[in-house]
């Protein structure tokens, strides 16, 4: 039986990335986010190319009730889910914490956590019925450090990281593995939705260096999966060469 992933916003970047070499290893794919014609172009152009089956399921991660009607009532071919991916998620702005925009900080907040764990309440349980399967989190280097303007989104990644730890302990008795990738600056959609569209400012984030891709990070994941039964690839912490620290770069500008 062919083995199913399901991977969270994957209509951008390290989802998408994830979701085409998962699809290229013989997965067949859910692949869920808000923008419905760009899940069509992901699915049309992953099944064509690889003859995958593919579910795209378009839903606000934000949304419990969104995400209870899409995930809840899967049929019993859909709930065979494998591996979950969680990736969606988001920074918006990067204001110190006195001039913070509290609707940013929600954002982020009900995006990052609140939405990773309303997925992963119904899908954990799925894969506890079958005894299998693996949760891999995508949370960040703002999981494992700060930097200045970045409070509510470490904060949001610091509790992915808790959430990961955590969840291994809980899944642990159902054969469930729980992993997460830290990425460093990976070049994809991330910063012009951190900075509202901003192109110059969200350009300027990568200038001077070789940021990661999304495929480099799509790597990883793929690294995680591909372990034999008995190994959890735990906790992968990702950098581009010229980054230091979650604020250190050698940059040459
Ligand atoms: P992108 O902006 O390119 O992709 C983000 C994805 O998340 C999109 O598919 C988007 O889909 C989805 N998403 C965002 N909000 C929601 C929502 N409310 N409901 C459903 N889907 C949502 O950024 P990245 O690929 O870089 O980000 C992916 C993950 O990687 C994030 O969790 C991010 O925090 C993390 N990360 C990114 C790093 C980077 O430097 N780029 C570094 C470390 C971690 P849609 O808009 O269609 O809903
Ligand atoms: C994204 C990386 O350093 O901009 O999670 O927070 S960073």
């Amino acid at each position: 039986m062919k083995k199913i992933a399901m991977v969270t916003g994957a209509t951008s970047g390290i989802g998408e990335a994830t979701a085409h070499k998962l699809a290229a290893a013989g997965y067949d794919l859910i692949i869920t986010g808000r923008r419905k014609e760009r899940l069509m172009e992901v699915t049309h152009r992953l099944s064509d190319k690889y003859g995958v089956d593919i579910l795209e399921l378009v839903f606000d991660v934000r949304d419990r009730n969104e995400v209870e009607k899409a995930l809840g009532n899967l049929d019993n071919r859909w709930k065979h889910i494998d591996v979950l991916v969680n990736n969606a998620g988001l920074a918006v702005g990067l204001d110190r914490i006195n001039d913070g925009n509290t609707d940013d900080w929600e954002r982020m907040i009900d995006t990052n956590v609140k939405g990773l764990l309303y997925v992963t309440r119904i899908i954990s349980n799925y894969m506890k019925d079958r005894s299998a399967g693996h949760i891999i989190n995508i949370c960040s280097i703002a999981g494992k450090e700060v930097y200045t303007g970045g409070n509510v989104y470490c904060a949001s990644k610091h509790a992915v990281d808790a959430l990961t730890r955590g969840m291994r302990l809980d899944l642990l008795p159902y054969g469930i593995k729980v992993s997460q990738i830290c990425p460093g600056a990976v070049e994809t959609e991330f910063s012009l939705v951190r900075f509202k569209g901003d192109k110059e400012r969200a350009d300027a984030v990568y200038k001077g260096f070789t940021p990661l891709s999304a495929d480099d990070v799509a790597d990883a994941v793929m690294f995680m999966v591909s372990a034999p039964a008995h190994v959890n690839i735990a906790d992968v912490l990702i950098l581009p060469s010229s980054q230091g620290s979650s604020s250190v770069f050698e940059k040459k500008l």
